[in-house]
């Protein structure tokens, strides 16, 4: 009887015992913000907030109206007095710029506009230094069709590097249609006359696909990435991603593909073998984090990001940033707008399924998007201030990594190029001709550009009033300084406490000293409220209600089933934040009830 009271005794003080150590013991990648249990599976990277460089248009250093990797290296105190943890940086790689670096022709070196291999170290160093980390943006569905191995490939069938391409030889006749974006004729099969054959390109005759189903063009870019991961990079953005797999028998199209990316490219048949592959061989050998730029819908995105699976960590979509535009028209917006509640039970409908498994991300713009205040809030002098730091806060307080563009950190809104020549982006220039050719309405279709073209979120930093906006002392830049930077900038903003600027760098604080903005549940409230996106998170017992009023008039939040007597507000866009769930235009309160 007493042997085995002791016997018992001790089995439980072994049981506390390991239990104890498996608490203190944290897994690899986890931080140490308190008052968050373990079972939340705390990464470093889920806790981050994102900035992303578009380097091309961050800061010109030597005069030439192209942004290069001097610049950023003096901006560097800068992007740390934001508070950010992490750099996204578009390509800097080796490129043609047939679409702005998104066209590699060498991986392992950097394009000359932009500097050289030192000033990337240097850069990189500088960024450590300040605790910032920094992710590469990896553009390897296709490369440059001046990349040397496809200059070898597209020389003669007997290359070593025609396998690293898809290739439909002439002799079979034409090749099974297959659509392209950025290619004028949108025909994905371009003729190579010294092979006799045609090859295939989802995007520009200038970025060929390279081919995946080939595992020595694999091992290449695993090579590739791990130089980059030797240098110290934190992390990859895996652009276009999805696309790589192709299923290579060609079948014709299926009738219901109808353009959709998503549901057809995004789906190749060995897809998430080569994601595992790539896990293995690169990812899992250091700790980094990585990002897909994942299509389709929420089952297909959550296979990248079922940790399960051993892909990649987290994954963006695009069901809610292309909301709104007219269907079959190239980004065309609906000039009735869009339907907000609708728009709102996407963002829920992603958000609950990240909830139980995965991580997502949360942004409004990037490289590929307009400026987010002149898409989804008003960037009228009335109401820019308001719905800037509005959107801001939706971007904070949401579930999932936050992605913030550089320069809507001050507001920067659409430049509104009247005319076609003052663009420079491939996808809105393709465009443009097709409209062109088929005799459709020009004005209509640069009208609703001024909206939804990319170049409007790729005009350069605007840091003061100075000459081009302090971006470049040259005469020309690149695309155009938006006229507005005279009082739009940074360095008038710094010193106002109540600007932009500050407010961003405010609420990112918020967000790295809650857990519950990272961990916490998140639960849509008054779902179909016409104005007001309104939602709580909470976690341990307590309960943050965020309400952002996306309207120009007042707007009420049914608070129905909250408490809101007891509210203190934790963070507000206006002087006096309401606390009744009464809103004023473009108002954003984050409450603690
Ligand atoms: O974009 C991938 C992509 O699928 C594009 O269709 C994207 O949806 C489009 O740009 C939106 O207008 C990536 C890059 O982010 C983009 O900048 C590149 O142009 C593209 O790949 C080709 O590399």
């Amino acid at each position: 009887m007493m042997k085995n009271l002791i016997k018992a005794l001790a089995c439980a003080f072994m049981v506390v015992l390991y239990a104890c150590n498996t608490t203190t013991q944290k897994p690899e990648g986890q931080t140490n913000t308190p008052s968050v249990p373990d079972s939340l599976d705390k990464k470093w990277w889920k806790e981050a907030v994102v900035y992303q460089i578009y380097p091309r248009s961050f800061q010109d250093s030597d005069g030439d109206g192209i942004g290069d990797l001097k610049g950023i290296i003096s901006r560097l105190d800068y992007v740390k007095s934001l508070g950010v943890d992490m750099v996204w940086l578009s390509p800097i790689y080796s490129s043609p710029n047939k679409d702005n670096g998104y066209d590699i022709s060498d991986y392992q070196n950097i394009m000359k506009e932009f500097g050289t291999m030192s000033d990337f170290d240097m850069m990189l160093k500088g960024f450590k230094e300040r605790n910032v980390k920094v992710f590469m943006d990896m553009v390897v569905n296709h490369c440059s069709s001046e990349h040397p191995w496809f200059k070898s490939a597209c020389s003669s069938r007997n290359s070593p590097y025609y396998n690293y391409f898809h290739w439909w030889p002439a002799e079979k006749g034409k090749p099974p249609y297959r659509w392209s974006i950025f290619d004028e004729k949108a025909y994905a099969w371009e003729y190579n006359k010294p092979t006799n054959s045609y090859y295939l390109h989802y995007f520009a005759d200038a970025q060929p696909d390279l081919n995946w189903e080939n595992p020595a063009l694999r091992q290449e870019i695993y090579k590739m990435m791990r130089f980059w991961l030797d240098k110290g990079v934190d992390g990859f953005r895996l652009d276009a991603i999805a696309f790589c797999s192709k299923d290579t028998t060609l079948p014709p199209l299926p009738k219901e593909y109808d353009g959709n990316w998503g549901m057809y490219y995004a789906s190749g048949p060995h897809l998430h073998d080569y994601m595992q592959e790539m896990n293995r061989e690169v990812f899992s050998k250091k700790e980094i984090a990585t990002v897909a730029e994942a299509m389709g819908d929420v089952e297909r995105v959550m296979k990248f990001v079922d940790p399960a699976r051993k892909e990649l960590n987290m994954a963006y979509y695009f069901e809610a940033i292309d909301f709104g535009y007219l269907p079959k028209e190239y980004k065309m917006p609906d000039p009735k707008g869009y339907d907000f509640v609708k728009w709102k039970q996407i963002y829920a409908k992603w958000t609950d399924a990240f909830a139980k498994k995965g991580w997502g991300t949360i942004y409004l713009a990037n490289h590929d998007q307009p400026r987010m205040l002149t898409r989804w809030g008003n960037d009228s002098p009335e109401f820019r201030d308001m719905s800037s730091k509005m959107l801001t806060t939706f971007i904070m307080s949401m579930r999932g990594t936050p992605y913030y563009y550089f320069g809507d950190e001050i507001g920067m809104s659409n430049i509104k190029f009247d005319k076609v020549e003052d663009y420079n982006d491939i996808e809105l220039l393709t465009n443009y001709a097709q409209v062109k050719a088929k005799g459709g309405d020009l004005k209509r279709f640069l009208n609703g550009m001024k909206i939804s073209s990319r170049d409007n979120g790729r005009t350069p930093m605007q840091w003061d009033s100075t000459f081009q906006a302090g971006f470049s002392t040259g005469s020309k830049t690149w695309l155009k300084v938006n006229p507005n930077y005279i009082s739009v900038n940074v360095q008038a903003q710094d010193k106002d406490p109540n600007s932009i600027l500050n407010y961003f760098r405010k609420i990112v604080q918020l967000r790295k000293s809650e857990p519950i903005l990272i961990y916490g549940d998140w639960k849509l409230v008054d779902e179909k409220n016409p104005s007001v996106f309104a939602y709580t998170r909470s976690l341990n017992g307590r309960t943050l209600l965020a309400l952002m009023n996306f309207k120009a008039t007042e707007a009420k939040v049914n608070t129905t089933g909250l408490d809101l007597n007891k509210a203190k507000v934790r963070i507000g866009n206006y002087a006096t934040p309401s606390v009744n769930g009464i809103l004023k235009p473009y108002e954003a309160v984050i409450l603690e009830l």
